[in-house]
């Protein structure tokens, strides 16, 4: 086992992962920017090496400076958290290249799944389900062949994108010439490649997504999946486990597809599998090859702690239950809190963290890196906090949810808890019968 990680990444998730090592006997090395001197993860952590200036790529995209910060504190390991190095394969294989563990699946995985046109080829020929489309269409004449073929509207999605970056609606063909330059021209200047491939656009449908744990030895189980779909602007709002729309039948089919894609790719450690659910049919979406901002969720219904259960996998240890020890019990739902102003079109919203108060009880969790008298800086995420609980049932979850969020105060700036608590009285949110256009159907009723 390490006996020291570095925790290339800040926030709620530095803290969370800060946490599990700590609990493990784990030292810790922080690693932070010069905006974020005070945060919380710099004073929780046993070591704290200030790795650059404030924007992301002088510090916490900073490979050389995180590789240096691990070198010199003779770190055996370092945990990426999501988002910034976590789904980069250049940064996984640099580890490797320095003899550090990357904790997460190999290099060559994060590569293939982050090629989301090889991914989808990859999945089809292991007989998971994809969405109706293309491969990349890098000429016109292509482009327009595969779309007479799918049909309108599609969406014309960056092979190196994912997670709603990269995407383009096309609901007419007259938009479709223009939508699939502009589409290329942006994937070129957002990540380096030009690429572009087409998708039936499945509308409205349900987003729902199955973790993966996946040890060394070639054993993969899968915790059960979560349900995504209220999103705005393609960022999640709100996640729950289990999903309320999917029969039992259904949840083991998607269990069989995630388990033959983790195959197929030859997944090591925690992984995610999305799905969109449209028509009672599921299709393959993407793979995220790292862990989820939602996988509190997951914890809460299954009793794993995932973030311990990445590093033992790092570690070489395997897993120590099988599929059938796992037995998902209860209901549990996310809110994520985030730092904007919802008068203000949601602009991001910083400040100082006057007054904080956070709700507790029987499994209430609030997962964040705010402290009273924090100020939240502009150059980072908006998202500052998630309020976590789990229940026996849907509708208690509601409840204690509702009451938690009632109870949390926030005062110094602005933020997202009267939308949420909008969304969890929504009649069509409370049935569970809501799909991807509920937050456009919410947004009108205001
Ligand atoms: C889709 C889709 C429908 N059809 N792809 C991909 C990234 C994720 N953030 C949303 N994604 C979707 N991809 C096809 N071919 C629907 C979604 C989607 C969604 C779309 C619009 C509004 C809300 C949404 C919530 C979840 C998923």
């Amino acid at each position: 086992m390490f006996s020291k990680i570095l925790i290339a990444n800040r926030g709620e998730i530095a803290v969370r992962i800060l946490r599990a090592c700590r609990e493990m006997g784990i030292s810790t090395v922080a690693v932070y920017s010069e905006a974020d001197r005070d945060a919380l993860h710099v004073s929780l952590a046993d070591e704290a090496i200030c790795i650059g200036s404030a924007p992301v790529s002088e510090s916490y995209l900073n490979m050389t400076a995180i590789l240096t910060a691990a070198s010199i504190t003779g770190s055996e390991a370092i945990h990426p958290g999501y988002g910034l190095l976590s789904e980069n394969a250049e940064f996984a294989d640099l580890c490797r290249t320095c003899g550090i563990t990357f904790i997460g699946p190999p290099a060559e995985v994060i590569s293939e799944m982050g090629d989301k046109d090889a991914a989808r080829r990859m999945m089809q020929e292991a007989g998971v389900p994809v969405i109706p489309g293309s491969e990349v269409v890098d000429t016109l004449k292509a482009a327009f062949a595969a779309a007479h073929e799918i049909g309108f509207p599609l969406l014309v999605k960056a092979r190196s994108g994912g997670g709603g970056r990269g995407i383009r609606l096309v609901e007419r063909e007259e938009d479709f010439e223009n939508a699939w330059r502009t589409a290329s021209a942006e994937a070129q200047a957002s990540f380096g490649d030009g690429g572009v491939y087409l998708e039936k656009y499945l509308y409205p449908a349900k987003h729902i997504e199955m973790q993966l744990l996946c040890d060394k030895d070639g054993n993969c189980v899968t915790l059960g999946e979560r349900e995504c779909t209220v999103q705005r602007h393609h960022q999640k709002l709100l996640e729950e486990s289990p999903s309320p729309a999917i029969s039992e039948s259904i949840r083991k089919k998607m269990q069989e597809a995630a388990l033959k894609a983790a195959k197929a790719c030859g997944y090591v450690g925690a992984g995610t599998v999305e799905f969109l659910y449209y028509d009672e049919k599921f299709y393959f979406m993407e793979m995220n090859t790292r862990l989820q901002v939602e996988h509190p969720v997951t914890e809460l219904v299954t009793g794993l702690d995932l973030v311990k259960w990445q590093i033992r996998i790092a570690a070489g240890i395997p897993l120590n239950f099988t599929q059938k020890e796992v037995i998902p019990s209860g209901h549990a739902l996310e809110c994520r809190i985030n730092a904007e102003d919802p008068e203000h079109g949601f602009l991001p919203s910083c400040g100082t963290i006057r007054l904080l108060h956070i709700p507790g009880g029987p499994c209430v969790r609030f997962d964040t890196a705010l402290y009273q008298g924090y100020t939240v800086p502009p150059f980072y995420d908006s998202m500052i906090g998630k309020l976590i609980v789990a229940s026996s049932s849907r509708e208690e979850a509601i409840r204690k949810m509702r009451t938690a969020l009632c109870e949390l105060i926030i005062d110094g700036i602005h933020h997202n808890v009267g939308l949420q608590l909008q969304i969890l009285d929504d009649p069509t949110f409370r049935n569970g019968t809501y799909r991807t256009d509920f937050m456009d159907l919410l947004m009108k009723e205001k």
